[in-house]
């Protein structure tokens, strides 16, 4: 069967599984993708030049005529409001089935089976629930209840199927469909994306991963990693195929173990060898672990921190580790050559302005290379919902906006009140200073007039430009290129 993808923002990964699952069981795949730089989903939120790239039209009038079998819409939180008017669009003007999966519809799928325009949902993982959609579609039975993670409906009766286990072994999956995404926009290999392993051990309460753990509690185990040589296939692959500049490791830790690094760098860094960043935790940082990386090529790792408070961290973020370990981790990366990307989050339940000071403080002791700040932003089913609910810090209606999508995104001012923002901005502001000046006597006159100062939100953002030329960090470059560079849009 013809299989359409439709999606804004950067590449997906879970996508490029479905697709290469799609065509190893004889499916065609295709793509109708938009940048979406300038809508706020995911980069930049600049809704005057997003009315200049608008490919919205261009979309729904080239899935119309495409006339796919199935039509398939991945959701976050921040894209959900978009996939919903695309999906309207398209159904009114052609008669076609669509499924919407993701971490939107795995958290709310009655709220999303809702709307007419969507015909079945697929919760958590969807390569075996689509294939075994696509199989009842080609054969015009309705077996629907018998495909685990499927939702669909009757008439106006909505059925959520139960949820089959985690898929445990993930080299039985093809290889991402890479091609799906680099083919229209080929400089995405620049910066290649892999994800060696699904899940993450923790559960912090703002993150996808709390509503996971509380929809799989069943599961024994929630990480997933793919084998070594598996990951390395798919790396050879790549650098053969495409002009890689650095490799970015998706995963939730890409540091989780010390076992599967140890055998993994030494094979990266002789059959591949290009420069790579990943992700870590202050809890899964040790120093042959730091010169494990270093050797192998690492220059740059990112490590949430979330808040420099003990009580924030543990009573309302569900993070474990304490700030000695944090400052010692932060060091260690530090002093190993690695860059340090820290993210910090504002705007947390119960947040005192001591609190942010000592966020500012954590971020003084660190120094890292760049920091990644955000406004707190509520993402249905995850535990932080609670503890604002149980703070009376969200009204049913509030609530309700979550689930449909409406309350906020991460590149505008997240879920925080409009009151606090100017607090906020102030403290981003700071904490963005505070990294880009090292030295402390200089930092500490500057901090004494930052809350003087006019157009915070700009500075901040001169500020993170004049951190990124300071650190060689592309990511503007990259950005700024990715604007234009476009082969086959959408
Ligand atoms: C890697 C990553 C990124 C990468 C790549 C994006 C990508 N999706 O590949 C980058 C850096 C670009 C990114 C950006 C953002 N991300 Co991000 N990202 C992740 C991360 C760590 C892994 C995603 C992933 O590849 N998972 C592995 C794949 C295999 O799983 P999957 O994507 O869930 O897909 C499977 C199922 O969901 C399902 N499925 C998915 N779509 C569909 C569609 C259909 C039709 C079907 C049937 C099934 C199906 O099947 C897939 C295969 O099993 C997740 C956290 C996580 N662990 O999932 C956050 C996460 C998805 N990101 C998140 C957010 C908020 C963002 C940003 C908006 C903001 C930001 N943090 O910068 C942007 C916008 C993304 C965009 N427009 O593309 C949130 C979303 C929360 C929410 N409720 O909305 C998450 C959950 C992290 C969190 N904070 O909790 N992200
Ligand atoms: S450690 Fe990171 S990925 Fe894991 S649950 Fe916490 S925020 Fe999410």
């Amino acid at each position: 069967m013809n299989v359409l993808f439709i999606y804004n923002g950067s590449e997906h990964i879970g996508i490029q599984f479905l697709s290469s699952t799609l065509k190893a069981h004889g499916h065609s795949t295709s793509l109708l993708f938009d940048p979406a730089v300038f809508t706020g989903h995911s980069f930049l939120d600049i809704p005057f030049l997003k009315s200049f790239t608008n490919l919205d039209q261009e979309i729904v009038d080239k899935a119309v005529a495409q006339k796919p079998d199935l039509i398939c819409f991945s959701c976050f939180t921040g894209n959900y409001s978009w996939c919903l008017q695309m999906a309207a669009r398209i159904k009114s003007r052609c008669e076609v089935p669509v499924v919407f999966g993701g971490v939107h519809p795995t958290a709310v799928p009655k709220t999303v089976l809702q709307n007419s325009c969507v015909d079945y949902v697929v919760v958590g993982e969807g390569e075996d629930a689509l294939l075994e959609l696509l199989d009842c579609l080609q054969k015009g039975t309705v077996g629907f209840q018998g495909i685990a993670n499927l939702g669909y409906k009757i008439g106006s009766d909505m059925h959520i199927n139960p949820t089959r286990p985690y898929i445990k072994n993930l080299d039985l999956l093809p290889l991402p469909d890479k091609d799906l995404f680099y083919s229209k926009v080929p400089m995405l290999a620049e910066m290649y994306r892999v994800m060696t392993s699904r899940g993450c051990p923790f559960s912090c309460s703002f993150c996808g991963n709390s509503m996971l753990h509380r929809m799989y509690s069943h599961e024994k185990k929630h990480v997933r990693r793919r084998s070594v040589q598996n990951v390395l296939e798919e790396l050879r692959i790549a650098k053969n195929k495409y002009r890689i500049k650095s490799i970015i490791f998706s995963d939730d830790i890409f540091t989780m173990s010390y076992d599967w690094l140890n055998e993994f760098i030494p094979l990266y860094k002789a059959e591949i060898g290009i420069p790579f960043s990943c992700t870590t935790h202050p809890n899964f940082i040790r120093q042959d672990i730091v010169d494990l990386l270093k050797e192998g090529g690492c220059w740059s790792m990112q490590m949430g921190i979330q808040s420099g408070s003990e009580r924030i961290r543990k009573d309302i973020f569900h993070r474990n580790e304490t700030t000695e370990r944090i400052i010692q981790s932060g060091l260690m990366v530090k002093r190993s050559g690695i860059k340090l990307f820290v993210d910090i989050i504002l705007g947390a339940p119960t947040e005192t302005e001591d609190d942010i000071r000592d966020s500012l403080a954590l971020i003084g002791k660190i120094k890292p290379d760049r920091l990644v700040s955000f406004f707190l932003t509520y993402y249905p089913e995850t535990e932080i919902i609670d503890i604002a609910l149980k703070n009376n810090l969200l009204d049913p209606l509030q609530y309700e906006q979550i689930q449909q999508g409406v309350i906020g995104y991460t590149h505008s001012s997240g879920s925080v009140s409009k009151s606090k923002v100017k607090l906020y901005s102030t403290y981003e502001l700071m904490m963005q200073l505070r990294v880009l000046i090292t030295n402390d006597s200089v930092y500490n006159g500057i901090e004494s007039i930052t809350p003087l100062l006019p157009f915070k939100g700009l500075i901040s953002k001169i500020a993170k430009l004049l951190i990124a030329i300071k650190t060689k960090n592309m990511r503007y470059a990259f950005y700024i290129k990715y604007i234009f560079a476009k082969k086959d849009v959408p």
